[in-house]
């Protein structure tokens, strides 16, 4: 079985993207790419075959693929992102799966970004977001229900996704920040909480048996110790200007044929 993490170079106008709740500041596309390129390499020595699709310069956030597609074992679902200015990035992504998944399309009036959705399991978490509606939730459970999947619809308040306050750290155990989603809606799994000081620390990765968490968040590392599982600090700090986090920089899936 390979693990295909599919990546995208980094837009030249990312300095006019989308901004939720953080100022906005310029950022060095330069350093940006070198730390998307790092990630990238981690990726790849944790197992991953990294497919980087090329910058489409004329959208700023494409660089984030993960709200772009809901990728389960069975079937691809193509987004309608919440942002209008998104929506042009969907037609290249249903591209580079086509390959790999069946493709389904979310369609108007359904709107739902991939950061919205954290899948432990069967079980797919969805995010009620300003990019997310009821209407998109709906729909994904319509395709992913009758395959097995549970669909729970979670709260979440103040960060952009529910991946921004909610991330994977081991199999049954998430990391959460309270302060974003209720740990009530999370049953049934292990929960941990973010250092209160380090609010931005839930977007976590668990790949290849190990955490992916942002670097700088030094007390949440230490919560996470106890788990036993080695953690890889990720630096993607200048994208974190266009208001990201490190899960929105991949789309990873497992597949066992060609492709
Ligand atoms: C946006 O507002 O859509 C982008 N500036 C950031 C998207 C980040 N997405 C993610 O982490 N899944």
């Amino acid at each position: 079985m390979k693990t295909v993490a599919i990546t995208r170079a980094i837009s030249n106008s990312m300095d006019r993207c989308e901004l939720s709740h953080e100022q906005r500041q310029p950022i060095d596309l330069g350093l940006a790419a070198r730390q998307l390129a790092s990630f990238e390499q981690i990726l790849a020595h944790l197992g991953c075959e990294v497919l980087r699709l090329p910058a489409l310069d004329e959208h700023p956030d494409s660089v984030f693929v993960d709200d772009t597609a809901v990728v389960l074992d069975e079937l691809a679902v193509i987004t309608r992102p919440g942002a209008e200015s998104r929506r042009g990035e969907v037609g290249s992504i249903a591209e580079a799966l086509a390959p790999w998944r069946r493709l389904v399309w979310l369609e108007e009036p359904c709107t739902l970004d991939g950061g919205d959705v954290l899948r432990v399991d069967k079980t797919l978490y969805v995010g009620r977001s300003r990019r997310t509606n009821e209407d998109g939730i709906r729909r994904l459970a319509r395709e992913a229900e009758p395959l097995g999947y549970r669909v729970k619809p979670v709260d979440v308040s103040d960060c952009l996704h529910l991946k921004a306050a909610v991330g994977p750290v081991a199999p049954g155990a998430v990391l959460l920040n309270p302060a974003r989603v209720d740990s009530g809606d999370f049953d049934g799994l292990v929960t941990l909480e973010v250092a209160p000081d380090e609010p931005d620390a839930a977007n976590t990765l668990l790949l290849g048996g190990h955490i992916l968490l942002p670097k700088g968040q030094p007390k949440t590392v230490g919560i996470l110790d106890s788990l036993g599982v080695p953690i890889i600090e990720v630096d993607l700090g200048e994208l974190t200007k266009a208001e990201s986090g490190l899960s929105g920089c991949v789309l990873v899936f497992h597949h066992t044929g060609g492709g």
